[in-house]
C-alpha cells in the first residue's frame, strides 16, 4: 500500500492536517495534493471541527512542487495542466472550507508551499521559518494563488521584490510585513498554532468564514457593491444562533458561547 502523504487528526474541535513527506521537505506531488485536499474536505464536512491547522512534518512546511518529477523534462506533464489538476482544487478547498484556517509554518515554505500558507486565514511562524517565492529560481511565475494573495497581503512593491528576487524572507521579516500573526519558538509551534485555533474555534465560526469571503469580495468590488454585499451577509447572519448568543452575552455581561450555527 502507498505511504500516506498527509496525516489527519481531530480533537477539541480542531483538525490538524500535516503534510508528511519530510524526506522531500513535503514537496507536492499528485498524491500529496490529492490527500491534502481530501483531508481538508474531511475537516470541512466534520461538524465537530471548527478550525483547521495546516502544517508540515519534519524541518519544512512545504518546498512547493516536487521538482524531482522534472528529472526527465520530456516526460513531465505540462505545468499548466498540473496546476489546474493538482494545485487549484487544493487551494480552492482550503479557501472555501467555511471554517477558519491557521498555517503553522516551521522551516521553509517555498513556491506553491508558500502559496498554501498564504491561502490560510492566519499564519503562525516558527522562529526558523523562511518564506521563499522560489518560482523565479526555476524560471516560472508565482502560482497556486501567490499572484492573488501576495500583493494583497504585502503590497505591490514588496510582492514584486519577493517574486523577482526569490530571496528568503525570515520569520521576523514576515512578521514586520504582517504576513504572519506571530513568531514562536520552533519547539512550541504546534502548541501555539493550536492555541490560536482553539480561540478561533470558540468564535462565531460561520461569521468568521463569511468575514473571509466579504474581505475577498471587498478587495475586488467598488464601494457600492461592497456595501451591498455586507448588507446581504449581515441580513443572513442576523438570523444565526451566534448573533442571538452574542447579543445575549453582551446584555448579560458574560462570555459568549458560540456554536457556529
Ligand atoms: O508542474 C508543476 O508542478 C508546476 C508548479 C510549480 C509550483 C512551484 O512550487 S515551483 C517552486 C518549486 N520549489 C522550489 O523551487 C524549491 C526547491 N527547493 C529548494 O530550493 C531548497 O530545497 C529549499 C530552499 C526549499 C531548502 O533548502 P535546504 O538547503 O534547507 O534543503 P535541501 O538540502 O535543498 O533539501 C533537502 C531534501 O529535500 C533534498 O533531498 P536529498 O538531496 O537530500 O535527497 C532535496 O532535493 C529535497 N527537496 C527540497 N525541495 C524539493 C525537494 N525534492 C523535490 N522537490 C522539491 N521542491
Amino acid at each position: 500500500m502507498a505511504k500516506e502523504t498527509v496525516r489527519f487528526e481531530a480533537s477539541e474541535g480542531i483538525a490538524t492536517v500535516t503534510l508528511d513527506r519530510p524526506d522531500r521537505l513535503n514537496a507536492i506531488d499528485d498524491a500529496l495534493a490529492r490527500d491534502a485536499a481530501a483531508a481538508l474536505a474531511r475537516a470541512g464536512a466534520d461538524g465537530a471541527v471548527r478550525c483547521v491547522v495546516l502544517t508540515g512534518a519534519g524541518r519544512a512546511f512545504c518546498a512547493g512542487a516536487d521538482l524531482k518529477q522534472f528529472e526527465d523534462p520530456a516526460s513531465a506533464p505540462s505545468p499548466g495542466d498540473v496546476l489546474r489538476r493538482r494545485y487549484h482544487p487544493l487551494i480552492e478547498t482550503l479557501v472555501g472550507l467555511g471554517k477558519p484556517t491557521v498555517a503553522a509554518v516551521g522551516g521553509v515554505a517555498a513556491g506553491a508551499g508558500m502559496s498554501l500558507a498564504l491561502a490560510c486565514d492566519l499564519r503562525v511562524a516558527a522562529d526558523d521559518a523562511r518564506f521563499i517565492q522560489a518560482f523565479v529560481r526555476i524560471g516560472l511565475v508565482p502560482d497556486s494563488g501567490a499572484t492573488y494573495f501576495l500583493p494583497r497581503m504585502v503590497g505591490w512593491a514588496k510582492a514584486l521584490e519577493l517574486a523577482m528576487l526569490g530571496e528568503p524572507l525570515d520569520a521576523q521579516a514576515a512578521l514586520a510585513l504582517g504576513l504572519v500573526t506571530r513568531v514562536v519558538p520552533a519547539a512550541s509551534l504546534l502548541e501555539e498554532a493550536r492555541a490560536l485555533a482553539r480561540r478561533l474555534a470558540a468564535g462565531p465560526t460561520r461569521a468568521l468564514a463569511e468575514t473571509r469571503r466579504a474581505l475577498a469580495y471587498g478587495a475586488r468590488a467598488d464601494l457600492a457593491a461592497a456595501l451591498d454585499y455586507e448588507a446581504d451577509l449581515q441580513a443572513q447572519l442576523a438570523l444565526s444562533e451566534d448573533f442571538r448568543e452574542g447579543v445575549a452575552s453582551f446584555r448579560e455581561k458574560r462570555e459568549a458561547r458560540f456554536t457556529g450555527r
